[in-house]
């Protein structure tokens, strides 16, 4: 993001659980801080060492270790790429619950500790439930097996949850075991337009009640990012003769019946262009436009990247609110700033971005603490599925109550009681336990 620049004399590649285990024995004895690293496709900074702490990069950890073709439980070590796990169950009729534009890079053990969510969460849910399982290292060096394959399993607490969405801080992740659902033979997709985001707002409303049990992803842009899109990268086509249109949905319905979704999701875009909710519409022919189509969607926050310095702020809001943010933070910004509003609608989670020439402290002193504030007041969360990382680990408070933030304090000094587990990050410094 070139915003994000730390520095490190050692990055250390364990093979195995027990090297994992002797690293941070190693480390905890010494009181070496340290921060484990999976593909670094975080974007609030949390796998970048900030002064001086060992790299425990994950990457050399890629076994796959069981896949069980009745159940679809995948057993992994944490370091295996997510791209590399679709093709992998993909082979054998299943998917996997999650999808990011980082699957070529990202680590299911950084997804799992990150809770990351993604294009697919209003199908499937969070990891949180399709997690079955865990081996985790902690600060001393202990390992915790917790890699069951059960979906049910009610002996006491559930310390698996700990470690998703705790960005390195509890422990390292070594093994995961992984629900993938199987793989439906149906497939389509419709990117459509809309002329205000009332109407996007609608849409969605409508398509949980009409499509139901085959939707399996509710994703909205503007006309702002589909510009940056278009204008950033190379063999990206507008799929609308016109480029007028004020906002954009694409829609994916996943089923085992093929005419039945075809006919469902026709009627549902039929009915909603006579209710004036759709402007125009395509429905995908085969996979090379839908791919097409999600390269659109998936292609915004390299756009972003490209097109100079990004404000990032992943956001959960009401849906009926989301977009007013975007427009408050335009008539803040003037000129000097361009405001792009996409993400998961069908999950709340709004993607705020803040697209500049260059870094700069007055655009900088428009955006925040108005933004988290903002999102405080209409009780939303400052990170909807990024995580807090080094960005927003001192903004935690505009999310969670002092007390909350307190007993997450205590189970770190729990865990690790030297704080040698990613240090500046998720919590605030003011907490921190060294
Ligand atoms: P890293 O970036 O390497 O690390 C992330 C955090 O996890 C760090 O705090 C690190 O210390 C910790 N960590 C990594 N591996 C381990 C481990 N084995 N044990 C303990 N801690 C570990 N995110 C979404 O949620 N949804 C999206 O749709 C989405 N789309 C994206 C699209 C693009 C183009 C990009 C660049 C990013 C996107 N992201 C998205 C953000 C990012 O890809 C995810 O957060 C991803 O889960 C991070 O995985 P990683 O392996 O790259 O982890
Ligand atoms: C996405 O949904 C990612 O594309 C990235 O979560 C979001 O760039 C962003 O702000
Ligand atoms: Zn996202």
């Amino acid at each position: 993001m070139r915003k994000y620049r730390g520095s490190s004399k050692l990055l250390l590649q364990p093979r195995t659980t027990n090297e994992v285990s002797q690293i941070l024995k190693y480390c905890n004895s010494r009181l070496l801080a340290v921060v484990p690293q999976g593909g670094n496709t975080g974007l609030v900074g949390g796998s970048v060492p900030v002064f001086d702490e060992v790299i425990i990069n994950m990457g050399s950890m890629n076994n796959l270790i069981t896949f069980d073709k009745g159940s679809g439980v995948l057993v992994c070590e944490a370091g295996c790429i997510l791209e590399n796990l679709v093709s992998f169950v993909d082979d054998h009729g299943f998917i996997m619950p999650l999808d990011l534009g980082a699957k070529g890079s990202c680590q299911i053990g950084g997804n799992v500790s990150t809770n990351a969510g993604g294009l697919r969460l209003v199908r499937y849910g969070s990891l949180h439930g399709n997690i079955l399982g865990l081996e985790a290292v902690l600060a001393n060096g202990d390992v915790i097996d917790m890699l069951g394959t059960l979906r049910k399993d009610n002996t006491g607490y559930d310390l698996k949850h700990l470690f998703i969405g705790s960005e390195g801080s509890l422990g390292i992740v070594t093994k995961v075991s992984i629900h993938t659902p199987p793989k439906l033979s149906s497939v389509n997709l419709a990117f459509l337009a809309c002329k205000d985001y009332f109407s996007c707002q609608k849409l969605l409303r409508e398509a949980k009640r009409k499509l139901g049990e085959i939707l399996s992803a509710f994703e909205f842009l503007d006309n702002q990012s589909m510009d940056l899109v278009l204008t950033y990268l190379e063999g990206v086509r507008n799929p609308f003769s016109s480029s007028m249109h004020n906002f954009y949905v694409l829609i994916e319905t996943t089923g085992s019946e093929e005419s039945y979704d075809r006919e469902k999701l026709e009627a549902f875009l039929l009915s909603s262009m006579e209710g004036g909710l759709i402007s125009d519409g395509v429905i995908a022919q085969d996979i090379n436009q839908a791919s097409s189509f999600w390269r659109i969607r998936e292609g915004i926050a390299e756009a972003l990247m490209k097109a100079g310095a990004v404000y990032k702020y992943d956001l959960s809001l009401p849906v009926e609110k989301m977009y007013d943010l975007v427009e408050k933070m335009r008539q803040r910004l003037g000129e000097t700033a361009k405001v792009i509003g996409y993400g998961h609608l069908g999950d709340g989670n709004l993607h705020l971005n803040i697209s500049a020439p260059r870094y700069d402290d007055m655009i900088f002193a428009q955006i925040e603490p108005y933004v988290y504030e903002w999102t405080s007041e209409h009780r939303g969360s400052i990170s909807a599925e990024h995580g807090l990382g080094l960005m927003k680990a001192n903004k935690i408070f505009y999310s969670k109550s002092p007390k909350t933030v307190q007993l997450m304090s205590s189970i770190k000094k729990l865990l690790d009681p030297n704080g040698i587990l990613n240090p500046y990050k998720v919590l605030p410094h003011s907490l921190s336990s060294h």
